[in-house]
């Protein structure tokens, strides 16, 4: 007998994650397969372990659901019958179509819908950019995750940077902020237990008792959206206590007046009053603000799903300023890291090649974009890639309706027959990240990693750069920059004269995959390097932010519905791997048992969870996850479980107060028990 010999490769997990793992794939060459998908340790933050989801990668990988070949529909939009065709004979209708699209409307007519299904730089921004400016589409806005964070940290700091998590262990005070790393950031909990063991305290700040918040507590359980007044109130009392150094601050910040003046009035009792957390626990808090260094302010993207996002993290970024957290290696303010990559974007995505500067149109309005026809041009061409927005995008009922709109040419270039792709006129095979070459960098690391293809694309699957590339020649285009190959893609990502990029090549990473950026753990970001604001401070001042309307207290929808991230899945990314469904069979809504009681329902029910904007089905379930008052359903599930909605009917399309980002966690809900009946049927709307 012949032994075969595996092969290994190193790779990069692909997903919208934090903490981009590396991964080691074992390859059976005669049989042109992956046979392991396991951590590589190469990529020092990964160690020896992936997470729920990852270790069972290669059940997705080769998912008897796998999209393999080009797909034509022959059914009703959403209704899922297609046939197959060939590529040839999708491209030649999808460019001709497109085509006279642009004819008759104008390149702006089409509208590109990606996110972060695909992290990799070439899956993300390259290509694909190119061929949207090329023919003169329309550009999103990619809104949906952390736009209003992003604009609050430019703001503050000129930047979206922070601390190396590496240096977490020498912190002495961590405070998670709307952040669940249980579930959402695995590989930060080696580093917070180090540091814990080093005699560290941790505390969680989450109107939820989720894991995390059990195991680093004291917790502090604020009322949802009300974290812009608990920032607020604890500077405004460092600054009552005489505990900030008022010269060192107007050394390196300017608009600490104005910073008062919007303090002023959140004094202590109107925080405990407003936020629901007692006083003398704020008192507490303040105090190990003031004393208690290194000081690291952890914020996750949990904070800034609401209407007024940017000012919350503009008001915790302040604090970090205030407190002076940022002059000490394990201080600071760790929200993302992805400013610590120069990547040549322009290179990349080259925007040179619009002929005029096209309309950028936000994500988060996909449902009002493509309902609200007066708008001109309409949008009459979707090209969806990346991404699951029939399922994961708010206002799902505008979305929905916009799917179905006979007038509307639909292409959705996936892995598997999500409910978008459900609604398309083409359904395009996408290659998996393990199929492919792309380089990975990371919003809460410092790695750059060079991902090698384990095996070929399973069917006719193809990686998304080519299919642009595919996509380009059946329109007949000819500029040369939207043939790159994906080794001169990487190879212009690469071309940046930044120190911290220096040495990290092509020619490196084919020797090494990965290479950290030249920004050590010890370089303290804003004391060592200059702070990149336009006049070099800190801006301290109020963020400016558009006036919100006064949100209605309205009595038919008393509870806060949150709808945050959970273990076993990715927003809708694993929502069919058996394995992972297992954990959570089907879609539910954890309720308080008070509120059981007050709305007269049973765990174990199947309740209508509705609010003026629509409405779905879940299984109401006891638990002591939300307090009184909220109710909480893990994002997302895909809506063909429920009969075709998912808890994106109960979310708005309204924009937070800057930044242009999306408000998921603002929504209010009623519930009531639904009959036998209705329970078969399904209750989307
Ligand atoms: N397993 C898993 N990992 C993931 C994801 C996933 O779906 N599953 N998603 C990935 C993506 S796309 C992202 S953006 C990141 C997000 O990961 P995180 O940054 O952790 O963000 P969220 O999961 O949105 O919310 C984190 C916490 O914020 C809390 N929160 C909600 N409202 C408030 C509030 O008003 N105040 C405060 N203080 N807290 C609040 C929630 O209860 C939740 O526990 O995770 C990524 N990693
Ligand atoms: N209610 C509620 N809704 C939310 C959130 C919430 O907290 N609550 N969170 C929001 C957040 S933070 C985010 S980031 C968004 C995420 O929303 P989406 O961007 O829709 O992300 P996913 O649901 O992960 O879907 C990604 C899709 O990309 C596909 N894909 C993966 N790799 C590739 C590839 O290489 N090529 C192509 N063409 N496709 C690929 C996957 O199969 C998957 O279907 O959801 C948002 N929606
Ligand atoms: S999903 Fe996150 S934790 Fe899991 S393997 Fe990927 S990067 Fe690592
Ligand atoms: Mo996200």
């Amino acid at each position: 007998m012949i032994e075969t010999t595996l092969s290994t490769v190193h790779g990069a997990c692909p997903h919208d994650c934090y903490d981009t793992c590396g991964l080691q794939m074992d390859v059976d060459p005669d049989a042109g397969r992956i046979v392991r998908i396991g951590p590589d340790p190469l990529q020092p933050l990964t160690r020896n372990f992936l997470c729920l989801k990852v270790n069972r990668y290669l059940e997705r990988l080769y998912h008897p659901d796998r999209v393999l070949y080009p797909l034509k529909r022959v059914g009703e939009k959403g209704a899922g019958d297609f046939v197959r065709v060939s590529w040839e004979d999708a491209l030649a209708d999808i460019a001709s179509r497109l085509q006279d699209i642009a004819a008759r409307f104008g390149g702006e007519a089409v509208l590109p819908y990606s996110f972060a299904g695909n992290m990799g730089i070439l899956a993300g921004e390259s290509l694909d950019a190119r061929f949207f400016h090329a023919i003169g589409a329309s550009r999103l806005e990619r809104t949906i995750c952390t736009a209003a964070s992003g604009a609050a940290l430019d703001w503050v700091y000129g930047t979206r940077l922070g601390p190396d998590p590496e240096v977490i262990p020498q912190s002495r005070f961590i405070l998670l902020w709307g952040t669940n790393p249980m579930a959402t950031n695995v590989h930060e909990i080696p580093l917070l237990e180090e540091a814990r063991a080093a005699g560290a305290e941790i505390w969680t700040i989450d109107p939820l008792r989720t894991e995390t918040a059990r195991r680093y507590a004291p917790h502090l359980m604020p009322r949802p959206g009300t974290d812009l007044g608990l920032a607020l109130g604890l500077g405004r009392e460092l600054l009552q206590r005489g505990w900030v150094d008022r010269a060192s601050i107007a050394e390196n910040a300017r608009g600490l007046d104005a910073y008062e003046a919007a303090a002023d009035p959140w004094t202590l009792s109107r925080t405990a009053q407003t936020t629901g957390i007692p006083e003398r626990v704020l008192s507490d808090l303040v105090e190990h603000l003031a004393q208690t260094r290194p000081l690291l302010f952890r914020t996750g993207y949990g904070v800034q799903r609401q209407r007024q996002a940017a000012r919350t993290v503009w008001a915790i970024s302040a604090l970090s300023v205030l407190t002076g957290s940022f002059r000490d290696v394990g201080g600071g303010h760790l929200l993302t890291n992805s400013g610590a990559f120069m990547l040549n974007q322009e290179a990349l995505s080259r925007p040179d090649l619009m002929k005029r500067p096209t309309r950028r149109l936000n994500m988060v309005e996909l449902g009002r974009l493509l309902t609200d026809l007066t708008e001109e041009p309409p949008i009459k061409a979707l090209v969806v890639y990346n991404s699951n927005p029939a399922a994961t995008a708010p206002d799902q009922r505008a979305v929905l309706r916009g799917l179905r709109r006979p007038d509307l040419m639909v292409v959705v270039h996936e892995q598997m027959l999500t409910d978008t792709a459900r609604y398309a006129d083409y359904v395009l095979p996408a290659a998996m990240a393990m199929e492919t070459l792309d380089l990975h960098t990371s919003y809460w690391h410092r790695y750059v990693q060079l991902a090698r293809p384990g095996t070929d694309p399973a069917g006719e699957a193809v990686s998304n750069p080519e299919f642009f590339r595919r996509l380009a020649r059946a329109m007949g285009l000819t500029h040369p920059a939207l043939y790159d190959d994906d080794e001169t893609l990487i190879r212009t990502a690469l071309m940046v004269q930044h120190p911290w990029m220096a040495g990290i090549t092509w020619e490196a990473l084919s020797e090494n995959p990965v290479a950290k950026v030249r920004l050590p753990a010890d370089v303290r970001v804003f004391v060592d390097t200059p702070i990149p604001t336009a006049d070099g401070r800190f801006h301290l001042d109020p963020l400016p932010v558009r006036e919100l309307d006064s949100e209605e207290d309205d009595a038919r929808y008393p509870l806060y519905f949150i709808s945050p991230s959970v273990r076993e899945s990715i927003k809708s990314s694993f929502a069919n791997v058996k394995s992972l469904q297992a954990h959570r069979p089907v879609p539910e809504l954890l309720v308080a048992p008070a509120d059981l009681e007050r709305f007269g329902i049973r765990s174990g029910q199947w309740v209508r969870v509705f609010n003026q904007r629509g409405s779905t089905r879940l299984l109401a379930v006891e638990s002591d996850v939300p307090p009184p008052g909220t109710v909480v359903s893990y994002a997302v599930r895909w809506n063909d479980e429920a009969g075709g909605s998912n808890i994106n009917q109960l979310t708005g399309g309204e924009l937070s107060d800057a930044g242009g980002g999306a408000t998921f966690y603002s929504a209010r809900v009623a519930i009531a028990a639904l009959s036998e009946n209705r329970q078969a049927t399904g209750g989307g709307s």
